[in-house]
């Protein structure tokens, strides 16, 4: 117990400055550019509030940079959301592995990608990664050079979207507040839905509360095995 907490002081320490940023996106066979369609910002830190309007693509103090580009998605298959430790770091730096918690992924129909906010109603989950056998799904990603493989849900419109991918890091979670939450949006084209379902939708934000179990959470002393459970609304899969 005294180790343990000795350990995750030490590690949230260490990692004050090692955030991440969701920086390109692949699709197709092709991995754009960084920041290419992707509201990036120059600094890599998490955004902390829950009820804070830049909960939905970001925003200050990580202030973000527009794009005027759209990256084509075919409905029914898999994009790679590409996570580095900066804008300029490689496949070696991710985040942290200090960093632990779940990775998620939203869409929201718009009308213009490049220009809506985000914020407010038109979310839904398209995946979520949790705790299981003893691995974070945060770790799965830096494993994996970064890489966040989501796939696009076949049954849903065509049209403009926005994706909005996520990873939580919950070595602060001990106290409110203090989950860090890192996102960005990318904006995308779909093409190829068949539009046979309408996904439920929810707010961001809204889809988080603070005290969320899954956000408030001392994860150096649950005892493993444990039942983690992933925050936000039910992942929508079609029928
Ligand atoms: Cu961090």
């Amino acid at each position: 117990m005294q180790i343990s907490r000795t350990l995750a002081v030490l590690a949230s320490l260490s990692t004050g400055s090692a955030h991440t940023i969701f920086v390109q996106l692949g699709s197709g066979g092709t991995t754009y550019g960084v920041s290419y369609a992707i509201r990036t910002p120059s600094y890599d830190g998490p955004q902390t509030d829950v009820t804070s309007r830049n909960l939905a693509c970001n925003g200050p103090p990580n202030p973000t940079t527009p794009s005027d580009k759209i990256i084509q998605v075919t409905a029914g298959t898999n994009v790679s959301a590409i996570w580095r430790h900066t804008l300029e770091s490689g496949p070696n730096d991710v985040m942290d592995p200090g960093h632990k918690g779940p990775i998620l992924a939203y869409l929201k129909k718009v009308t213009d990608a490049k220009t809506d906010p985000g914020v407010g109603d038109g979310w839904f989950k398209i995946q979520e990664g949790g705790y299981s056998n003893g691995v974070w799904a945060t770790d799965t990603v830096i494993n994996n050079r970064g890489i966040q493989t989501i796939p696009i849900p076949e049954c849903i419109a065509n049209g403009q979207y926005l994706l909005r991918a996520e990873m939580i890091a919950l070595h602060g979670a001990r106290s409110v507040n203090g989950a860090q939450l890192y996102m960005e949006c990318a904006q995308i084209n779909i093409t190829g839905g068949t539009g046979a379902a309408s996904p439920k939708t929810y707010s961001i934000p809204g889809i988080y509360k603070a005290t969320d179990p899954g956000l408030l959470i001392d994860i150096y002393n649950t005892k493993a095995p444990f039942h983690y459970v992933i925050p936000g609304p039910p992942m929508f899969t079609c029928p």
